[in-house]
């Protein structure tokens, strides 16, 4: 018999048939299968949120031009309709107002499978036919890719692969101090797959050996429990201030490392006079940042001197940077690293993301696999990824971005496919108000999410059950051959058939498919890898024998990294692509954009919420990922439900913040603010600060009119998050700065409707109302 497997970005999966039905296991060498994954079939086979037919809004067909999108009904259709009304509106699109009214950034994450992925398959469908607004950067880091290139002149990407290798930290290093701590419920994933969940064990081995680490968190349990481990409840949003008094207190105590800042920074002058107090007044001491931070003095002066003693790991998770002035954690995270002067060395110095996903410090080989051509967009207008409300509430706008000026574009027609922007945007409400405006809203997904269910035209597609992939991914050492497992949902087309059967719509089929089959795909990837396999000195068997086995196991593949290595050890030689060649402490650059919110060196400035600026019943709230899901995804399937209370998502509170509110466990409040607010179920938590409430993304938005206004009745936290730009630099999103209200919820308890598919009409309903 032959083994079959699949994969997901939350593990790989062996595939097996108990008693007639299917169990999928995690991979035997696994060390820590998700909890996510245990979700996965019962949402798969879940026929009341699965999209089973193309179908059509119903104000759409009416000619309401949006007005009714985010509350109607729909008309399912045969699929030849559903993609000749697409096709004809995309081309009317183009042809009255250009590709550049198409929004094509389609931001998400989709599923694993190196064929199947949505989004390559979309935007090489849209540069087939003219091209599409693109989207620039991520939802995760986007502050942090934007500032790392000016800094370091590495792109986020270079340094998630040259971060660090756990084996290093574990034997070198003696203090790790993790900055949003380091977890095993966001290591849960890896982006296109992953065979392994590494972080934790490393952690314990790295505690074993005698590493202490220090998680600066409003939260206990963004660490698990170690020896050695020690938790340091910062408040939220001030832990630049933190950062900027250890580095003070490094200096007064003559305890810096100024070879080390002589040898390898730049602008260290400039930052030095600012942390010290000689350009503002105002020294950036312990006794200055106690009270930002909610700590005591005496301990931040403490944990400098630690510092100063110790082999130390700065790390900076990516959560820390969704949040305004983002930029500067990561900033001053590294300027912290560069002051101790130990970057560059093995196990210690500066990383970022750190437990964020499995693979950052992951000590294999990177292989660059191939992978579906997306040809080219011969529209060059793109927009940073969180600005698309103020994109289609503000067409012709000007704002700034990464030292440009630049104008938003005049949205016609939206087409999305492997993202939930109603699950990952802030300020929901504001979303639901520009997403009136496009003529037209595309979406393909497998599922009716609060996406799916504002769209024109909905386009079901299988999930990676229901059809053969392959994954690869360039950092992980199995390729694993994704077996179809299930037959597709009612009439569910893989997302390439779809545009398949556009490209023929527009005459361009056999320039999308090349004359491949699905399969025809596989092979011509896998033949791809052969090749890439061969240069890199190892034989792959051939596609039946892939097929067959299911997985191959790449082995010596072991090696570990230093970031920086090269350049510390030899700045004048191997200089970095910044403008002095050195880590930037001060940046002529980024200082000569003159952003009020981004100034040229790291900088404490207030977020435009916090507890510090707050009323005495404002809690700061965090909306942290999911320990159930991966985002939006399976929250219809049975592990995120067992999660929830009277099937809403649970906010977590400190139980003495829960008594002075007077609310209590297990009953459902309403936590709202000046943008909206949502329903949650309250959970008590002793191990987190007084002040905050942490409540997860990814509850399916269901969003409904009460007495007290629109809410979402499911707990989905960004009907309560700002859309603002972290800063004019990056323009990332802010989602972890926002402070809320919570309330008992004491009327009748709205019923759940986001896990049902939406109403449906028949032709003939909709058009008497015409
Ligand atoms: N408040 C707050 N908001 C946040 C964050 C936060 O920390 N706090 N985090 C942000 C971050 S880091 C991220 S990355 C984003 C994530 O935001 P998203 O990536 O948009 O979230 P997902 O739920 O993963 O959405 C993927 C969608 O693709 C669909 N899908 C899966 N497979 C397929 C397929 O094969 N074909 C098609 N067509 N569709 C498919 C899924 O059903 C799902 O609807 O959220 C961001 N939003
Ligand atoms: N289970 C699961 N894992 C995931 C995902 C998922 O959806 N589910 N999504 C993946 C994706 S796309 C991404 S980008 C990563 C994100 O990875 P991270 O950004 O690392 O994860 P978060 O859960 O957003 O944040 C981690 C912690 O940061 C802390 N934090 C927030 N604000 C502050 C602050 O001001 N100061 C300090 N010191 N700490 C703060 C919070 O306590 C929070 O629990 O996670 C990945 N992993
Ligand atoms: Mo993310």
């Amino acid at each position: 018999m032959t083994d079959r497997y699949t994969a997901a970005h939350w593990g790989a999966y062996r595939v097996r048939e108990v008693d007639g039905d299917i169990r999928l296991d995690p991979l035997a060498d696994d060390p820590a299968p998700s909890q996510i994954g245990r979700g996965w079939l019962s949402a798969a086979r879940d026929p009341r949120a699965r999209i089973q037919r193309p179908a059509i809004r119903k104000g759409w067909l009416d000619g309401d031009r949006g007005a009714a999108r985010n509350d109607d009904v729909f008309v399912e259709v045969s699929w030849d309709e559903a993609l000749d009304l697409a096709a004809r509106e995309l081309d009317r699109v183009r042809q009255q107002h250009g590709n550049g009214a198409i929004y094509g950034g389609s931001y998400g994450w989709s599923s694993a499978g190196r064929f199947h992925h949505a989004q390559s398959q979309l935007r090489r469908f849209l540069n087939l036919i003219g091209g599409y607004v693109a989207a620039r950067d991520t939802y995760s880091h986007a502050a942090g890719e934007v500032i790392l290139p000016h800094i370091t002149g590495m792109t986020n990407k270079d340094i998630e692969e040259g971060m660090t290798s756990w084996p290093l930290i574990a034997r070198h290093c003696t203090l790790f101090l993790a900055f949003g701590g380091v977890s095993g419920r966001t290591a849960q994933i890896a982006a296109g797959g992953t065979s392994r969940h590494e972080v934790d064990d490393w952690m314990a081995q790295a505690a074993a050996n005698g590493m202490k680490t220090i998680s600066v968190s409003p939260l206990r349990s963004d660490l698990a429990d170690l020896p050695n481990a020690r938790w340091l409840p910062v408040r939220a949003g001030s832990d630049t201030a933190l950062i900027l008094a250890l580095v003070y207190e490094l200096v007064a105590g003559n305890r810096h490392d100024q070879a080390f800042l002589d040898r390898c920074t730049s602008g260290w002058d400039q930052f030095r006079a600012y942390v010290m107090g000689e350009t503002d007044g105002q020294p950036k001491s312990a006794q200055w940042a106690a009270p930002l931070c909610d700590l005591a003095a005496e301990d931040i002066r403490a944990l400098a001197g630690e510092l100063a003693d110790n082999r130390v790991m700065v790390a900076v998770n990516w959560g820390l940077q969704r949040a305004h002035h983002g930029e500067q954690t990561v900033w001053a995270g590294l300027a912290l690293a560069a002051v101790l002067g130990q970057i560059g060395q093995p196990g210690t110095g500066f990383g970022f993301g750190y437990g964020s996903t499995t693979p950052p410090g992951r000590a294999k080989r990177f292989i660059s696999w191939p992978s579906v051509p997306q040809g080219r967009n011969p529209v060059d207008d793109f927009i940073p990824v969180a600005r698309i409300a103020d994109m289609l509430l503000n067409p012709g706008k000007s704002y700034a971005y990464n030292g440009e000026t630049r104008q938003y574009p005049d949205i016609r027609l939206v087409y999305w496919a492997g993202g939930n922007p109603f699950h990952h945007h802030q300020d929901l409400l504001r979303l639901e108000q520009a997403w009136q405006r496009p003529e037209t809203v595309i979406v393909h997904d497998h599922s009716w999410t609060a996406t799916a269910r504002r769209a024109d035209i909905v386009l079901p597609t299988t999930m990676p059950l229901e059809r053969e992939d392959i994954m690869i991914n360039r950092r992980d050492p199995s390729l694993i051959y994704m077996a179809q497992v299930l037959p597709p949902m009612g009439e569910a087309r893989n997302d390439h058939a779809i545009f398949k059967g556009l490209a023929q719509r527009f005459a361009a089929e056999q320039e999308f498919t090349e004359g491949r089959s699905d399969e025809g795909w596989l092979r011509w990837l896998w033949a791809g890898c052969q090749g890439v396999a061969q240069t890199e000195g190892f034989a792959l068997p051939d596609f039946e024998r892939f097929r067959e086995t299911g997985r191959f196991e790449m082995s010596d593949q072991d090696t570990t990294r230093v970031l920086f290595d090269q350049f510390v050890s030899d700045p004048e030689a191997n200089p970095l692509a910044t403008e002095s060649g050195r880590l930037t402490l001060f940046n002529d650059r980024i200082a000569g954009m003159q952003l009020p919110d981004c100034p040229g060196h790291p900088c404490w400035m207030e977020p435009a919420e916090w507890t510090l600026a707050a009323a005495p019943d404002e809690l700061h709230l965090l909306s942290q990922q999911p320990a159930t899901r991966l985002h939006s995804q399976l929250d219809n399937g049975s592990e995120a439900a067992a999660s929830k209370l009277q099937g809403r998502e649970v906010a977590r509170m400190h139980p003495a913040t829960a008594a002075r509110l007077n609310l209590r466990e297990g009953e459902v409040v309403h936590l709202h603010n000046a943008r909206g607010g949502c329903l949650a179920g309250l959970g008590l938590d002793a191990d987190m600060r007084r002040d905050c409430i942490v409540l997860p993304t990814g509850a399916w938005a269901d969003l409904q009119n009460t007495a007290q206004g629109r809410i979402c009745v499911h707990g989905n936290p960004n009907m309560l998050t700002i859309d603002l730009g972290a800063s004019q630099l990056s323009q990332g999103n802010i989602s972890h700065t926002a402070l809320v209200r919570v309330s008992p919820w004491d009327a009748a308890l709205p019923p759940l409707r986001a896990l049902d598919a939406p109403g449906f009409v028949t032709r003939r309903e909709s058009e008497q109302e015409v």
